[in-house]
């Protein structure tokens, strides 16, 4: 029997709120800060909502503003937000960029939320209903990180997912101010196994596999452990590749102008995500997924600059056409 799914994508994970400097340079020189609703599974899912699909967040929030910020930030969005639990006596976590210092073309993440509302998510608040309901389960590494009880939330989300015949979508989002290599390379390997989309970059496909190798050879690897389709995210210069099982694709990164690399990972996978879920061929999904991140990278903030359909036509008929300008 078909089984009817009336939400495109549900993720888990924690939402923050990013404190943007208007100035670059050290974080305690900044005067002027923007405030962003942020975290890469809210992105991820505002992404995808953007691109007319159905996305929900599971996850536990506070009852201060700035958890009011985020939560009116994702119902603007049309993020389907009935399974955020509210604590009380918590708060939504909170981290400052440092953007381009002190190496230019990369921002540092400087976090506050060890007393988060969300570093309390248990097994109990996964919603087998809203995870019974989707097609595609959306995980990061970033969540097992925060707490035991977050990580066992996540393998409590995969196995809800599993016994729906819901496809588990995970990007190891590798934070090393979360944990260390060796912390995570074993998590991460225990959740790649057990994913039917796989997301990478090198280093964590070096993680996952334990090894160095080359990019060719970490997609055939990396699918050899289960995830059907693997893709690999190689930075500005490289791009993007992909293995599926209708083949390979590569798609070039845009030649835009930089103005705060984060984000640009969880706008690749909105956009892939999106696409498949529209029935694109792989090539397109890798289309979108670049065409994504070239967006977000042009402005702070990581998901304001996240196209709707028609922005995203706009955007790659132009690069397309020639018509924008190559900024490299
Ligand atoms: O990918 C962007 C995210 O990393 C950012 O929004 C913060 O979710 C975040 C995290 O935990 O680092």
């Amino acid at each position: 029997m078909e089984v009817r799914r009336l939400l495109d994508l549900v993720c888990v994970g924690e939402p923050l709120v990013q404190f943007n400097p208007l100035d670059e340079g050290p974080m305690r020189h900044a005067n002027l800060f923007e405030k962003h609703a942020a975290g890469a599974e809210s992105n991820i899912a505002i992404g995808v909502s953007r691109l007319g699909h159905r996305a929900a967040l599971i996850t536990k929030l506070g009852f201060d503003q700035l958890s009011a910020f985020v939560l009116s930030t994702l119902k603007g969005e049309g993020v389907e937000t009935k399974w955020i639990k509210r604590v009380e006596g918590k708060s939504c976590g909170v981290f400052v960029v440092q953007r381009n210092y002190p190496v230019p073309g990369k921002s540092d993440l400087i976090y506050y939320r060890n007393d988060s509302a969300a570093r309390l998510l248990s097994p109990a608040d996964i919603s087998e209903d809203a995870i019974r309901q989707s097609k595609i389960l959306q995980l990061s590494g970033i969540t097992p990180a925060l707490s035991d009880s977050c990580r066992k939330a996540c393998f409590r989300a995969i196995d809800l997912a599993e016994k729906h015949g819901v496809k588990f979508s995970f990007d190891p989002n590798f934070r090393r101010r979360l944990w260390s290599v060796r912390e995570a390379g074993p998590v991460f390997l225990a959740m790649a196994k057990r994913a039917d989309i796989l997301f990478s970059s090198s280093e964590e496909g070096e993680m996952i596999l334990g090894k160095r190798v080359g990019s060719e050879r970490m997609l055939e690897e990396l699918s050899k452990l289960g995830p059907k389709t693997v893709v690999l995210k190689l930075g500005a210069k490289k791009g993007l590749l992909a293995k599926a099982p209708q083949g390979k694709a590569r798609a070039p990164s845009h030649a835009v102008p930089v103005v705060d690399v984060i984000g640009a990972g969880d706008a690749a996978v909105a956009g892939f995500l999106s696409a498949l879920l529209s029935g694109e061929k792989l090539a397109r999904c890798l289309k979108t997924a670049a065409a994504c991140s070239a967006l977000t990278v042009m402005r702070r903030g990581d998901f304001e600059n996240l196209p709707t359909r028609d922005d995203l036509e706009k955007f790659l008929l132009a690069f397309e056409k020639g018509v924008a300008i190559d900024q490299r």
